[in-house]
């Protein structure tokens, strides 16, 4: 335990809690120590008495050597209902969160003064403790056998460059798993001797980068016994000045010169060959200007064989690998680069003085090209060297027919005045789907079409130096994505699609097998923004009746607002009408069919009724037509004869009923004098109206009147012997006493 402590930093955790409040009831011990590789730490529900509301509790979990310890948060029981409890401090711990050790012990410190909480669950768990990924070196690389106390991690140095620091690094096992020493880097050595130099390279110090002024770098290499040394030049670049690269044929500084950067404008293609073993190389800076400085590739070759062919930015297949005379080599180009200058094949000829009968081809990222494979890459003329000012390159991408373009822009790094145009098509006057200057993260881009055209323009007035400047851009042939996602079938129905192709447009149509019925929309297009209109719909049983439809002259009484199974439609007729048929329908619901109605739709049909017997002649009376019977509804007219007033009603209509009566009993005729008379009696009454009406007044009309009316009757009964009661009726017609109906009887 001593050793742990001292050996252990301790993880402190102070828990601030704000918890809602719970129902947990029994109270966690407080204060202890742990030692299981996994288990629950349950903080005590807050005391209960009200004058003590404070917990302090302190918990360590202790496991093996090696190992870790996990804490979770596993408040899983029920907080009231609240959100999720936040245990704040530096981190913030939510449910579910995980805290770390990085050794095998940690400490809890848990403090709570709410006067209202509930306990805390957290789950401990041990893993194996690893030590971190290493670091890669700069122009190198690292693998790992395993991150756990003893992996081993192994570094090597890309061509050129040497390894300072340890090789491989061990995993060591302790309370913290630590690598047991610093991770080695990749650096260039000015100067060297290499003996039994049978392949490498060697690059100026700081390469790709610059090189630093005053520099003098001697390499002395030396092939193994019996072999010659070949150089292939990669690179040489240097400033203007004084700085200057030398290959010599010998060992030391006075041998003679095979190649000088002073006097060889151009880099010998074919390379240079030692006469002997040894080759010298110089290189040497001035105290102005910097520069990428030099690469070149070495490799030894025996008597009656050739040297190994190298092709920068390509790989090579060949019949035999030493390389005697007979041998072919055939090359290919990484992808987004093209083969130039010379022949695909090559081959070792002349037993007398093996030689390839062509230099190698060249592999370089050129400006413009068309490109129908399905999947390759387009990279800025030279890369991953600078390219030139001034340039106006165009690529076309053509994949299949029914395809589009994925574009990957892995590197995007070019200068402010440079551009890059994607094209949605085969030309420039398609539309553009991006256009780029300066520098931009990876990203991605589609075409619509299964064609792209690339443009890239560097500014003419501006160069771009050093390495990596400049597009990786890859390319890949994926299906299009005009159409809306597939639609699933759906349980008891089925589908009808208007287009095979979901492209924009297209309808799919959802039916439902019988006694099912389509619950949501069931039509859903492909719309413009290759969605579905819509939800897909599901086929429900059907629970309820189709609405059974009105009764024409009727009314309805539903049992309630929805036709479920049980519900009732009651149908009333409309006076005059009778049901025919069932007037109550129920839902039931019996076989897979679905609801049904238990009735068929009733009817309302007019009523019949018993017609009325004639209801005869009164004496004086005529009838407007005489018949036996008269249907319901019918009407008959009455009129007087000639001298004969008509009293009742004139026109009487049969009602219908059961039986069906005559609205009103026949009308009567009676003679016409006792009407005049009677007229007569009010005309005079109404000529001493003016005078005072008094019981006298009316005692002298009477007495008046009786004579006048002797007189009177006379005179008419003269009158009427010679003349027709019309003109009689002419003569007083100015009295609007006289009824209408007596005026035109008398008419008649
Ligand atoms: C837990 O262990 C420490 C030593 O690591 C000891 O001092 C402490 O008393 C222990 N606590 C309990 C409750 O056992
Ligand atoms: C670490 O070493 C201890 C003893 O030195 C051993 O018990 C433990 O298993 C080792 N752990 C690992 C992960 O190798
Ligand atoms: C801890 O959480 C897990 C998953 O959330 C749950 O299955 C488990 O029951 C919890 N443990 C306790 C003791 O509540
Ligand atoms: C030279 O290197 C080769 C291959 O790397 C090896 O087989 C040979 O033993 C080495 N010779 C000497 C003298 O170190
Ligand atoms: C290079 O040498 C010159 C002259 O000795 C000196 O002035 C200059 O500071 C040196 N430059 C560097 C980068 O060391
Ligand atoms: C490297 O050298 C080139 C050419 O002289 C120069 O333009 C560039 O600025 C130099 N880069 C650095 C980082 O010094
Ligand atoms: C070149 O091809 C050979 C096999 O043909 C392969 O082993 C080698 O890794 C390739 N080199 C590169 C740089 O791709
Ligand atoms: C070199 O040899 C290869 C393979 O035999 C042949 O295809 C090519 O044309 C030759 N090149 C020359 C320049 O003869
Ligand atoms: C096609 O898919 C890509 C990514 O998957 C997306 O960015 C693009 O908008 C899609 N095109 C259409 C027309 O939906
Ligand atoms: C590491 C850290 O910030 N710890 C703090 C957690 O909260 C308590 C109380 O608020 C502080 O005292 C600690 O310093």
């Amino acid at each position: 335990m001593e050793r742990i402590r001292k050996g252990s930093p301790l993880l402190m955790y102070t828990f601030s809690v704000s918890l809602c409040p719970s129902t947990f009831s029994n109270a966690a011990p407080c204060n202890t120590n742990f030692t299981l590789p996994g288990g629950y730490i349950e903080t005590p529900q807050q005391a209960r008495s009200w004058y003590n509301t404070d917990v302090d509790c302190t918990y360590t979990v202790t496991v093996y050597m090696g190992y870790g310890v996990e804490i979770q948060v596993n408040s899983s029981q029920d907080l009231g209902g609240g959100e999720p409890s936040v245990l704040a401090n530096e981190s913030i711990l939510l449910k579910g969160l995980v805290v770390r050790s990085w050794s095998n012990q940690i400490s809890i410190h848990f403090r709570s003064r709410q006067t209202q909480s509930s306990s805390l669950l957290l789950r401990y768990q041990a893993f194996v403790l690893s030590c971190n990924f290493p670091d890669r070196p700069a122009y190198g690389d690292v693998s790992v056998t395993s991150l756990h106390a003893g992996g081993e991690a192994y570094f090597y140095c890309f061509n050129g460059y040497q390894l300072q620091g340890p090789s491989t690094l061990t995993c060591r096992n302790a309370t913290t798993p630590y690598w047991s020493g610093k991770v080695p880097r990749c650096l260039v050595a000015c100067g060297g001797m290499v003996k039994n130099a049978t392949l490498g390279r060697i690059v100026s110090p700081g390469f790709p980068g610059n090189y630093s002024n005053n520099l003098t770098c001697h390499w002395v290499l030396e092939a193994p016994e019996g072999q010659r040394l070949h150089v292939h030049f990669e690179k040489v670049a240097l400033a203007e000045d004084d700085d200057r690269f030398l290959i010599k044929n010998g060992n030391h500084i006075d041998s003679p010169i095979l190649y000088d950067s002073y006097e060889v404008e151009y880099l010998p293609n074919e390379g240079i060959v030692s006469s002997a073993r040894p080759l010298f190389v110089e290189f040497t800076t001035d105290g102005f200007g910097t520069n990428t400085g030099v690469a070149i590739r070495y490799e030894a070759f025996a008597a009656g064989h050739c040297y190994e062919p190298f092709v920068k930015y390509g790989n090579f297949t060949t019949t035999d690998s030493t390389y005697a005379v007979g041998t072919v080599a055939e090359f290919t180009c990484d992808p987004g680069y093209t083969l130039e200058q010379g022949s695909v094949i090559i081959e070792c000829m002349d037993p007398s003085n093996p030689q390839w009968n062509e230099t190698e081809p060249a592999c370089r990222a050129v400006c413009s090209g068309e490109i129908t494979d399905s999947a390759g890459v387009v990279l800025s003329p030279n890369w991953p060297e600078a390219y030139d000012k001034g340039q106006d390159c165009i690529w076309g991408i053509h994949v299949e027919e029914d395809k589009r373009i994925m574009l990957d822009i892995q590197v995007l790094h070019m200068g402010k005045n440079d551009l890059l145009t994607f094209y949605d098509g085969d030309d420039l006057t398609a539309k553009i789907l991006g256009q780029y200057s300066g520098s931009r993260p990876r990203f991605k881009l589609y075409t619509s079409m299964a064609d792209v055209t690339i443009q890239f323009q560097s500014d003419p007035a501006t160069n771009i130096y050093g390495y990596n400047n400049g597009f990786v851009v890859h390319f890949f042939e994926v299906p299009r994505n005009d159409t809306c996602p597939e639609l699933p079938e759906i349980s008891n129905g089925w589908k009808t699609t208007s287009h095979p192709d979901l492209v924009h447009g297209t309808v799919v149509t959802y039916q439902c097998y019988p006694g099912f019925e389509v619950v949501g929309t069931e039509m859903l297009m492909c719309q413009w923004d290759l969605t579905w209109s819509g939800d897909l719909p599901s086929c429900e049983r059907v629970l309820s009746c189709p609405d059974p439809g009105t009764v024409e002259h009727s009314r309805r009484v539903m049992s309630g607002p929805r036709l479920i199974v049980g519900s009732t439609v009651q149908y009333i007729c409309n006076k005059g009408y009778s049901l025919s048929g069932n007037s109550l329908l129920s839902c039931y619901h019996r076989d897979s069919t679905g609801p049904k109605w238990s009735e068929k739709l009733p009817k309302c049909i007019p009523d019949s009724y018993e017609p009325c017997r004639n209801p005869g002649t009164p004496p004086y009376t005529i009838q407007s037509s005489e018949k036996h019977v008269y249907q319901a509804g019918e009407t008959v007219r009455f009129s007087c004869m000639s001298g004969y007033e008509l009293q009742g009603e004139p026109v009487l209509r049969c009602v219908p009923g059961h039986p069906s009566k005559w609205s009103h009993p026949p009308p009567l005729c009676k003679g016409i004098q006792l009407n005049l008379f009677y007229i007569f009696a009010i005309l005079c009454s109404k000529s001493v109206a003016s005078a005072d009406f008094s019981m006298e007044g009316a005692s002298v009309a009477v007495s008046i009147f009786i004579p006048v009316a002797v007189i009177i009757i006379i005179i008419m009964s003269i009158y009427f012997y010679f003349s027709s009661a019309l003109r009689f009726l002419y003569l007083i017609n100015g009295f609007s006493f006289f009824s209408s109906n007596f005026l035109k009887n008398k008419i008649k």
